[in-house]
């Protein structure tokens, strides 16, 4: 089980964490606390790709003073995992805490485990098997939302996205429904350059607010490299989508961006990702946050990047 190591800092400026390299932010708010989640891009590299070993966890009561709980799950707790350890989420139901995660598994291919606790900080212990297991690239960057009926979705998918009806239990889904992939329309992500054609590429961040649904993710402009943020909205939770326009543009320098939504105190917070750490790379991200507002029709500006 991973060891956890908790330590206080101060943190009043982007990027919020400086000491280690990390990405893919998963905030959840529990009590009067924002906890927060992330990946964590190692130093050395290996074949020059991602080197991710373990998820982190951060938590904060006002946004300036940041506390972290270290390691709370590792590919070293998940015994059939061998890779991988990508973009997670949080969530708590009936004083459980399940984190969804994305791992390359050792007999190949992406799948979505799960790891459980009775603490949002851990240390969470692996379910044993994966949750989804399709063995395709789109079984990565897992989002979870209970509605006020408390139905639990999960979405996922890279390029395409997917979802399950969550049973009560976090750890199984509906198999009559199964894994439903939703249409991939221009009127539902616009055009991109993904495989898709469509701009939906990954990391979508799915919640609600007043009653209207928003699927937030990480998109491919025409003719753009790095990714952008943009989001889609729907009366339902599971659409038909309609695409709601930029929330970041391409400002972080780096291939991949992947957002968090949290409502805080009295604030909205858009978590990202950048390469503004020294030594920032592809490979070597770091999490930042900006505060933003809603239009009165539930539509939100474009984001700028945040730089205090
Ligand atoms: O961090 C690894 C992968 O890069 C994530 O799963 C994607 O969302 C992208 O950020």
């Amino acid at each position: 089980m991973t060891e956890t190591m908790t330590e206080e800092k101060t943190f009043h400026k982007n990027p919020i964490i400086k000491d280690i390299y990390t990405a893919d932010p998963a905030p959840m708010v529990y009590g009067d606390t924002l906890y927060l989640y992330t990946t964590h891009d190692e130093d050395e590299l290996v074949n020059d790709f991602y080197t991710m070993n373990d998820w982190r966890c951060f938590s904060t009561k006002d946004m300036v003073n940041w506390t972290d709980h270290g390691a709370i799950f590792s590919l070293d707790d998940i015994g059939w995992a061998d890779a991988r350890a990508w973009a997670p989420q949080a969530v708590e139901r009936n004083g459980k805490f399940y984190l969804y995660c994305p791992v390359h598994k050792r007999n190949g291919g992406m799948a979505i485990a799960v790891g459980i606790s009775d603490s949002p900080t851990g240390p969470f212990k692996d379910l044993g098997y994966p949750l989804v297991d399709e063995g395709d690239w789109n079984d990565i960057d897992p989002t979870v939302f209970i509605d006020d009926d408390g139905q639990a979705y999960l979405y996922f998918g890279n390029p395409e996205l997917r979802y399950v009806l969550l049973n009560e239990n976090m750890i199984t889904y509906d198999k009559e429904v199964g894994i439903v992939k939703v249409p991939m329309t221009e009127e539902a992500f616009a055009k991109g350059s993904h495989d898709t054609g469509t701009s939906y590429g990954e990391g979508p961040w799915f919640y609600k607010r007043n009653d209207l649904y928003y699927m937030v993710y990480a998109a491919f402009g025409v003719g753009k490299q790095n990714e952008h943020l943009a989001y889609s909205t729907s009366d339902s939770p599971t659409g038909p989508w309609k695409y709601g326009g930029v929330l970041m543009t391409e400002e972080g320098g780096v291939f991949t961006n992947h957002p968090g939504i949290a409502d805080f105190k009295g604030h909205s917070y858009l978590f990202y990702h950048t390469g503004d750490l020294p030594g920032g790379s592809l490979f070597h991200r770091s999490v930042c946050v900006a505060e933003f507002t809603y239009n009165e029709d539930g539509t939100i500006n474009p984001i700028p990047k945040c730089d205090g």
